[in-house]
């Protein structure tokens, strides 16, 4: 297992390289170029800027998430094949810097989707919630607008530029089924994967964030059954997954019975945890089994089984003490550190000849 942190980047993050450095066992940070729009062409002047920020600190810059696919490649229109067309040459770049693992995620429209990024919990912390019946009623277009006025950051996935044209990009995927965006998918990836494998870089797809379709969007990198569809797209080493516990856990799959089945085809592990309540709402608490849905130990557990060597990064954390006034949603220091040292501490307790 090979611990790493995301990093938005000099200027972007208001975490420094120096304090991520300060985690135990952190050995490289997940980057990306956010101010990039999807669909476009990354410079190696860009890229060869982070490399050097990055190894000031010893630090690897193997992970990159995400090269965001442009909606024209997800809708199948006529125009996706230029932006396939930067997407390869993209990989290319990255390759020469030694990119291994590039995570993406083929949800139309939206990204990770919350109803409250700073929900109240007991103990006075507080985290990103999902409520279900507040997702039914709210017009998307509401809906963003409020979690922009929340936050005076932009979010991946969530970028003005993506989401100027909301009205044009529903009309688009008016009568769009889960069956058009498989079929896209595999368009992608069977154009991707080759130049993957020439650039020995593992593709690996982030599941949908909740795990079901939201807004009547189709969304289908749900669940084992539909995980194990989309691997035999395309069923070569390249082609495989990014297995995010939280988002997997928005809904009641068994974590562990994932990554049992398809362990030789995860290269990039998220490990968090969220508790799902009842009536379909979720919160995301601490990475700690006992204080969610996801039994995180058998996650950590099933991996070592497995002698997992891909990379791991602990995903979204609760703000705490008081670090909401500046941090990004979900991506503050301290809920994430702390998530690493349970990963290091079950980890460790795994490894350890007694
Ligand atoms: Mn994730």
């Amino acid at each position: 297992m090979k611990m790493t942190f995301r990093w938005y980047g000099e200027g972007n993050d208001k975490i420094t390289l120096d304090q991520i450095k300060q985690i135990p066992g952190v050995e490289g940070v997940v980057w990306s170029l956010h101010d990039m729009p999807a669909g476009s062409l990354w410079s190696p002047e860009r890229v060869a800027e982070v490399e050097k920020q990055a190894q000031e600190y010893g630090f690897h810059i193997d992970v990159v998430e995400s090269v965001n696919v442009h909606e024209d490649i997800k809708l199948g229109l006529d125009t996706r094949d230029q932006y396939i067309e930067n997407y390869k040459q993209t990989l290319r770049v990255l390759a020469k810097f030694g990119v291994k693992v590039v995570c993406y995620n083929f949800m139309p429209v939206f990204d990770w989707t919350r109803t409250n990024l700073y929900k109240k919990m007991p103990d006075g912390s507080n985290a990103l919630f999902f409520e279900k019946s507040k997702i039914n009623e709210i017009d998307p277009i509401e809906l963003i607008e409020t979690i922009s006025k929340n936050t005076d950051v932009t979010m991946p996935g969530w970028e003005p530029e993506r989401l100027a044209n909301l009205k044009q990009t529903f009309k688009q995927y008016e009568g769009f089924t889960a069956e058009d965006l498989w079929k896209n998918l595999q368009y992608f990836l069977e154009q991707i994967i080759p130049v993957a494998e020439e650039c020995n870089i593992k593709m690996a797809i982030h599941p949908d964030d909740p795990a079901f379709p939201i807004f009547g969007l189709p969304r289908i990198i749900i669940n084992k059954e539909n995980i194990g569809r989309f691997l035999k797209l395309v069923d070569r080493p390249h082609n495989g997954l990014t297995v995010c516990t939280g988002s997997l856990g928005s809904i009641d799959n068994d974590i562990p019975a994932i990554i049992e089945s398809y362990h030789d085809r995860i290269h990039f592990m998220h490990i968090r945890n969220v508790k799902r309540f009842e009536n379909g709402d979720f919160i995301e608490s601490s990475h700690r089994a006992c204080d969610g849905s996801v039994d995180i130990v058998e996650v950590v557990k099933t991996l070592h089984k497995y002698d997992y060597q891909g990379y791991v990064r602990p995903d979204h954390g609760r703000h705490i003490w008081g670090e909401e006034k500046w941090a990004r949603p979900g991506y503050g220091l301290y809920d994430r550190a702390l998530g690493i040292m349970y990963i290091n501490g079950l980890w460790d307790t795994l490894n350890h000849k007694s």
